[in-house]
């Protein structure tokens, strides 16, 4: 067994034990290891991190944008180096397999790459007066402290996703990561901070739910950003927005992918299945409902039950294994419970459904990859609620309007997967499937940090995160309007 992690925080600089209760990552495959431990941040270091980041503010904010890139640069090397190392270290703490924990390290390196470049792109705008003598000018400066709180699924990618644009875009952090994934965020923040982050710059609060809260009511907070669930997300956002703070959040997702009858299906097979059962569906992107034509229905969701009953568990460091457990007890028993209510409600097996009893499985946290054909017009709680879990429910569709309609029957409205070889079709797919993420003939969960990333409908709140749409978040403009001095028409 690998000894645990002593896991501390970073606070002005200088990394610290907390003051509050004990602390623990385990791992989801093998409950009884610890992967990291230490104390958690109390009220105390909340003060302290805020007092930190407010006081290095205004240097940062004057730090040249080249500069503050160039600290993201470093990182990045840092953490391409280890990646192998790091990559492990995820999957032991988050459950997702190895060669995917490696290559979520690698894009958080790609992620911090892309904006570290972004110091030396335009960093405003210059516009025509309807005066002489005169420009009008765009500039653009931080926000000031930004409050990160982000989720256990991508450890270290949606942290280096919300942090790079921050810093580079001239902000202070305060970062609170998910309690079941600390050492991967102390491993960003250990990379940042030996590229030479000045203190203050970044902090780390390694603790529960309610530190996220006190970041998010502490005064001195100008901006938040978050990623989890529909209602922890909902709640920081209303208390932020309610004390007039800029907030983007990202929430929820039911996605769907639709398989049209003209589609190869060898590819939408394949796709179908990595979007529903990579990372053991514990993406907000992930496929969790499938609305396959009936004319191609039975000879699809045969290759599919076939291909999820064959999928390969275990534990997700071991060469070979294609899904690990899902996060925590309490998520295994949440996302059995939506399948044993959805096998109520009428839904048919098509693979999976069971809870292990004996074994490896069933000591670890593993839920069986699991597809459930559903009778009737969707009314059951799996068709609506997001389980985040590997869990996919299908419905058949008789023609292409219906899987439309279907697959905008839903709150949200983050990602879709279309699988279809007809361009028309596709092109009004772009029109009438309401999703902020459009794959046509791929999975549905992936990013990319050039281009927007959020949802349609109730899946986000405020802007978009990645791209163009993070430096409109993380900065805001001043418009100046600049003359000479002397009389302009002299
Ligand atoms: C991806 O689809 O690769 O929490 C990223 C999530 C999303 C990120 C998805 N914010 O799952």
């Amino acid at each position: 067994m690998t000894t645990a992690i002593q896991l501390q925080h970073l606070i002005d600089g200088a990394w610290q034990d907390g003051t509050a209760g004990p602390l623990a990552s385990n791992n989801p495959a093998l409950p009884d290891e610890t992967v990291a431990h230490g104390l958690q941040a109390g009220e105390a270091e909340v003060d302290r991190a805020m007092a930190a980041a407010t006081a290095a503010k205004r240097d940062w904010a004057r730090t040249p944008a080249h500069e503050r890139g160039a600290v993201l640069l470093r990182a990045a090397a840092i953490l391409e180096e280890s990646a192998s190392d790091l990559g492990l270290e995820l999957a032991r703490e988050e459950g997702k397999t190895r060669p995917e924990g490696e290559g979520e390290v690698l894009r958080a390196a790609q992620i911090l790459r892309y904006y570290g470049n972004d110091g030396d792109r335009a960093a405003g705008g210059i516009y025509s007066s309807p005066r002489r003598g005169e420009k009008i000018l765009v500039t653009r400066k931080p926000l000031g402290v930004i409050g990160v709180v982000t989720p256990f699924n991508f450890p270290i990618a949606i942290p280096a996703w919300k942090i790079a644009p921050a810093l580079t875009y001239g902000n202070t952090v305060v970062w609170k990561p998910a309690s079941t994934v600390p050492l991967l965020a102390m491993r960003l923040a250990q990379a940042l901070s030996a590229a030479g982050l000045p203190a203050g710059v970044l902090n780390l609060l390694i603790g529960p739910g309610s530190v996220g809260n006190s970041i998010v009511e502490h005064p001195a907070l100008d901006g938040l950003t978050f990623t989890g669930s529909t209602g922890v997300g909902r709640n920081l956002a209303s208390k932020a927005a309610g004390r007039g703070v800029p907030v983007q959040a990202e929430m929820g997702g039911k996605n769907a992918a639709v398989v049209l009858a003209d589609a190869d299906l060898d590819l939408a097979v394949e796709q179908v299945m990595l979007g529903a059962f990579r990372s053991s569906g514990q993406k907000c992107t992930a496929t969790s409902r499938l609305i396959v034509a009936e004319d191609i229905a039975d000879e699809f969701l045969a290759e599919l039950g076939k291909r999820a009953a064959n999928l390969s568990l275990g534990d997700p460091t071991a060469a070979g294994t294609e899904m690990g457990p899902v996060i925590n007890a309490s998520a295994r028993k949440s996302i059995q419970q939506g399948i044993d209510t959805a096998l109520a409600q009428g839904a048919s097996l098509l693979a999976g459904g069971h809870p292990y009893s004996e074994g490896a499985l069933a000591e670890g946290h593993f839920i069986a990859p699991t597809v459930l054909e559903l009778p009737g017009d969707g009314t059951q709680n799996v068709w609506t609620e997001e389980l985040f879990g590997p869990v996919l429910s299908v419905r058949r569709a008789q023609s292409t309007q219906e899987a439309f309609e279907v697959a905008n029957d839903s709150e949200f409205g983050l990602s879709a997967a279309l699988f279809t070889q007809d361009l028309t079709t596709a092109l009004s797919a772009m029109d009438e499937i309401d999703v902020g993420i459009l794959h046509i003939n791929s999975e549905s969960a992936g990013a990319d940090p050039h281009v927007p990333f959020g949802g349609a409908k109730k899946s986000g709140y405020g802007p978009k995160e990645q791209g163009e749409a993070a430096r409109e978040f993380f900065s805001h403009t001043t418009t100046v309007y600049l003359r000479g001095g002397k009389d302009a028409q002299s």
